[in-house]
């Protein structure tokens, strides 16, 4: 079956006022919609279309040469926004706790220093891009990626991240990519991370 951007699970004004209601339609029906209708149409017919997107992300150098780019990209962008959808919530924000506390303190030290390695990661991501809190072995660490590549990609599993591209946050941060994370903070569904951290 082709892919589907699934539904918002929350209203596309839940996450005001840190992520505007027009950001979120925007980025949800058209950006988040032409990423799929164009991996769609460039995995018909293949081995492929009814593969778990993940998979295919795995095995883009299995793909025709003039596919793997589409993919890459437009198939990237399917996997960040349904990742993305999901680890935010009206009811995020505050700090993780458990055994993701305990991993973030080892790394940095404290929650606090986290967050700021993390901002500026995502500053630091030219252009357009991701910022990631991904398992690495039993602990975490930052990476970021950019365009629409992924850390599934090279087998890594997201813990929270976030999308730096402009269209993220330009309606309502114009070019203040910082005010944006800071504020995206609010919005990040802890309990949904812990689970992956988990998982
Ligand atoms: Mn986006």
């Amino acid at each position: 079956m082709a892919y589907e951007v699934p539904p918002l699970p929350y209203d596309y004004n839940a996450l005001e006022p840190h992520i505007d209601e027009a950001t979120m339609k925007l980025h949800h029906d058209k950006h988040h919609q032409a990423y799929v209708d164009k991996a769609n149409g460039a995995l018909e017919d293949t081995e492929w279309q009814d593969k778990p997107i993940e998979e295919v992300l795995q095995n883009l150098d299995s793909l025709d040469g003039d596919k793997k780019g589409v993919v890459r990209n437009n198939g990237g962008g399917h996997a960040n926004h349904t990742f993305f959808w999901e680890i935010m919530s009206p009811d995020g924000g505050g700090a993780p706790r458990g055994a993701l506390l305990d991993a973030i303190v080892d790394k940095w030290g404290g929650f606090d220093e986290f967050q700021a390695e993390f901002k500026a990661a995502g500053i630091a991501r030219f252009g357009s891009g991701w910022a990631w809190l991904v398992k690495e072995g039993d602990g975490v660490d930052i990476v970021t990626t950019p365009n629409q590549d992924t850390p599934v990609m090279e087998g890594k599993t997201p813990i929270i991240g976030i999308d730096v591209w402009e269209h993220a946050y330009y309606l309502n941060y114009q070019n203040k990519r910082p005010d944006y994370i800071d504020a995206w903070w609010n919005v990040v569904n802890w309990d949904e991370a812990q689970k992956r951290f988990e998982g």
